[in-house]
Formats: C-alpha cells, sequence, structure tokens
C-alpha cells in the first residue's frame, strides 16, 4: 500500500489528500508533527517538507503538485472535468502564483511574529490584489470553472482558507472580493473538507497502521 506523510493543517498536504480523496486511492496515513520528522520520512525525502508520498513500488513524490498529478494520471476523470485549452492554462498559472507570491505574503501576514521587521498590512494588501487579480476569472458556479471540482479548487482553496483564517471578520467583511467569498463558502462547508481534516495522532515508528481516506 501507498503511505501518505502528510500535516493536518499544511495546505501542500490538504490539496495532496484532496487529490487522493478524490480519486479514491486509500492510503497508509501518517501523521507528521513538523518540529520532529519521523527518520523515515527524512530518508525518503531529505528536504523534509511535506506531503511525502511513498508508492507501492518503491517511488517517492515529495512534492504537492507531483502527487496531485500523480493522482490525475491515476484516474483522469475524477477531478478534472473538460477544460478548455485556456482554462488548462489559467489553472497552471494560478497555481505557480499562489506557490510563488501568495504564500510568500500569507506567511509574513500570518505570522508576522515571526519575522523581523513585517509590516502585516502590505503583505496582507498584496494578498488582496493577487486576490483581486482572480476574481474576474472565477465563474458563476460552485466551484472555480464549473459545478465539478477541478484541479484549481483543490490547489488553490487551502491557501484562501489560511489567508481568512488570519482574520475571518475583517476577511467576511472585505467587498472587493465577492466571488472569491462565495467560492471558498462552498469549500468551507464541503464535505470534502471535512473529510480531508480528519485527526490522527503523530506517528511513530511502532504506531498502529491508519488508513486515509478513513472509510474507504
Ligand atoms: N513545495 C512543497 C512545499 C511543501 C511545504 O513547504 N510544506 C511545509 C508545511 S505547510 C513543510 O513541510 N515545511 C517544513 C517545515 O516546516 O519544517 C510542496 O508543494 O510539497
Amino acid at each position: 500500500m501507498h503511505v501518505l506523510y502528510s500535516f493536518k493543517r499544511c495546505p501542500y498536504a490538504m490539496r495532496a489528500r484532496m487529490a487522493l480523496y478524490l480519486s479514491k486511492i486509500k492510503v497508509e496515513h501518517r501523521e507528521v508533527s513538523l518540529k520532529n520528522k519521523p527518520k523515515a520520512m527524512l530518508e525518503l525525502s531529505p528536504k523534509g517538507t511535506v506531503p511525502v508520498l511513498l508508492l507501492n513500488d518503491g517511488r517517492v513524490i515529495d512534492e504537492s503538485m507531483d502527487i496531485v498529478n500523480w493522482c490525475l494520471e491515476q484516474n483522469i476523470h475524477t477531478f478534472t472535468d473538460e477544460l478548455t485549452d485556456e482554462q488548462k492554462s489559467i489553472t497552471e498559472n494560478e497555481i505557480k502564483l499562489f506557490d510563488e507570491k501568495f504564500k510568500y505574503h500569507l506567511d509574513r501576514y500570518k505570522y508576522a511574529t515571526r519575522y523581523k521587521d513585517i509590516d502585516e498590512v502590505a503583505h496582507r494588501d498584496a494578498c488582496i490584489e493577487i486576490l483581486k487579480s482572480i476574481e474576474n476569472k472565477i465563474y458563476n458556479s460552485k466551484w472555480f470553472f464549473s459545478n465539478h471540482i477541478n484541479k484549481i479548487d483543490i490547489c488553490i482553496l487551502p491557501f484562501i482558507r489560511q489567508f481568512r483564517i488570519a482574520n475571518t471578520s475583517w476577511f467576511d467583511l472585505n467587498t472587493e472580493i465577492p466571488k472569491t467569498q462565495k467560492w471558498l463558502g462552498n469549500f468551507l462547508v464541503s464535505t470534502l473538507l471535512s473529510e480531508i481534516m480528519a485527526n490522527y495522532d503523530i506517528w511513530e515508528k511502532d504506531s498502529a497502521v491508519n488508513f486515509f481516506p478513513k472509510d474507504l
């Protein structure tokens, strides 16, 4: 069986768990403490980030987007409906924007005290500018492009969720990003989110085997 090293609140691990969940791929789940990473995980991937997926053929995938793309290759129809070339390019460009820029500003807004001389509001504004830039691209549907969940939804929404959590009332009252708020709102009440946020005890070498998804 494949093994996933994961951390509940990590947005990268969340996207990997969503991809596995939607593809109906069951894995052995190992919850990691980022302050005390298991040796078994570091031996597979010395860079020490989650998620890490160890496939049952011994291959290791230690980048969240590679895990998402691997899931899509296994079962292409589960979370990508027919997208136009333009939608495909929006998907890849926006994911890159969030991984490279949004996350940078999000960390400095959400965890301002961890950084020296940080202008928290400037980083919050930078995040809002990014959200405003995607606002007009969001369709009038449940998810980004349609009522069917796609790669863009599972890859970006965990970061917007974290952005909201930094100051929920400020986010909810913001009037510049109504489509984003609605899009995120649909995610927050989804079964998908509650299923992938199941609790696990921290894994240790002698722990009993746990599975993700729990009831597949
Ligand atoms: N590019 C990586 C980033 C993963 C990442 O940075 N994960 C964070 C947790 S959200 C992590 O493991 N950080 C290592 C640490 O905190 O020690 C991916 O997409 O998988």
